[in-house]
């Protein structure tokens, strides 16, 4: 760690990532636990610049224990566990990694929206079973073409989301802070309202405060014991207890889940539910994304560190 510009790693990141911050710009990880504030008593002043994933982030205690921070550089596009409030009253840039991902994130709802309605993977363990040749045909489904789909949040992700619906015919609708202008899909300022007219609700709006429980009971209630809820974003953005229930009492058809509240825990009332199918959030990771999303996060670093300004600023 050199003293003008000291880079500090936080969390764990992709090795490609780690290699090329230790090797290029002397960057150190913070470390956890007990030896956390010895290091920060001694490095803390130092530290301009902050390298982070969407998974760790630098929150606020963290920040405020860095006086002299300039930048926060976050490997993801979501960024709700850096502390974005204090970053811009202190004037700290923070960027992250968008539109790399959309297209990676969007297969991943649209594997789970097909999985939950057809039921691949509980069709796959009734084959491994050995249900095929015991007790006969698997049972019907529901049919993934010609649904009516609600989308909560219509940004990047959202919107190449409803562009791979249109190839299954299905009617798309949405619901965002605010329409979407020129958008082809009409759009509900309700969300309740969506959640009613909806067979499928498509959860991709970016989690933090302003969307944390967006999708409740309420909205649970209104997608009803026919509807599906499918979650690649943010498991904050709704209402997990609610969804366990209403899963768990047959209130709501199925769900197929990237994100958790408490990642990496999965509430255990899920594990033997044969409606959901859970996924380890890997949403954005394939070889391919990963090494995008790798390489746009050390471009914002270097240019910060050239020109002090960032290529992809989320403030
Ligand atoms: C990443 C994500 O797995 O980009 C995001 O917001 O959720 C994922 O693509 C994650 O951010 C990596 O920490």
């Amino acid at each position: 760690m050199t003293a003008e510009n000291a880079v500090l790693q936080v969390g764990p990141l992709m090795p490609m990532v780690q290699t090329a911050i230790t090797r290029d710009h002397d960057a150190v990880e913070l470390p956890d636990g007990p030896n956390r504030s010895a290091f920060l008593a001694e490095h803390a002043e130092s530290v301009t610049v902050a390298v982070t994933s969407g998974r760790t982030g630098v929150g606020p205690e963290l920040m405020s224990a860095l006086p002299n921070l300039r930048a926060v550089i976050n490997f993801g596009v979501g960024y709700d566990t850096t502390d974005i409030t204090q970053a811009a009253e202190r004037g700290i840039a923070v960027s992250n990694t968008p539109d790399v991902l959309n297209d990676c994130v969007a297969d991943t709802a649209l594997a789970l929206y097909l999985d939950v309605l057809r039921r691949i993977t509980a069709a796959d363990r009734f084959v491994r079973r050995g249900d095929w040749t015991t007790t006969g045909n698997f049972p019907l489904t529901t049919q993934a073409s010609h649904r009516q789909v609600g989308i909560v949040g219509l940004g990047r992700i959202g919107s190449v989301i409803a562009r791979r619906l249109e190839g299954f015919d299905c009617t798309i609708r949405y619901h965002n802070r605010s329409e979407v202008t020129g958008s082809p899909y009409e759009y509900l300022p309700s969300l309740r309202e969506l959640a009613h007219v909806s067979d499928v609700l498509i959860v991709a709006a970016a989690g933090g405060a302003s969307t944390h429980h967006l999708v409740g009971q309420s909205e649970l209630d209104a997608l009803g014991p026919q509807g599906y809820l499918i979650n690649v974003s943010r498991g904050s953005v709704v209402d997990e207890a609610a969804l366990v229930r209403a899963l768990t009492a047959g209130d709501l058809a199925g769900a197929g889940l990237d994100v958790f509240e408490d990642e990496p825990t999965v509430p255990r009332e899920l594990l033997d539910l044969e409606s959901v199918v859970l996924l380890p959030h890997l949403g954005s990771g394939t070889h391919e994304t990963r090494a995008a999303m790798a390489e746009l996060t050390l471009k914002n670093l270097r240019q910060f560190l050239a020109v002090g300004s960032l290529l992809t600023p989320v403030i």
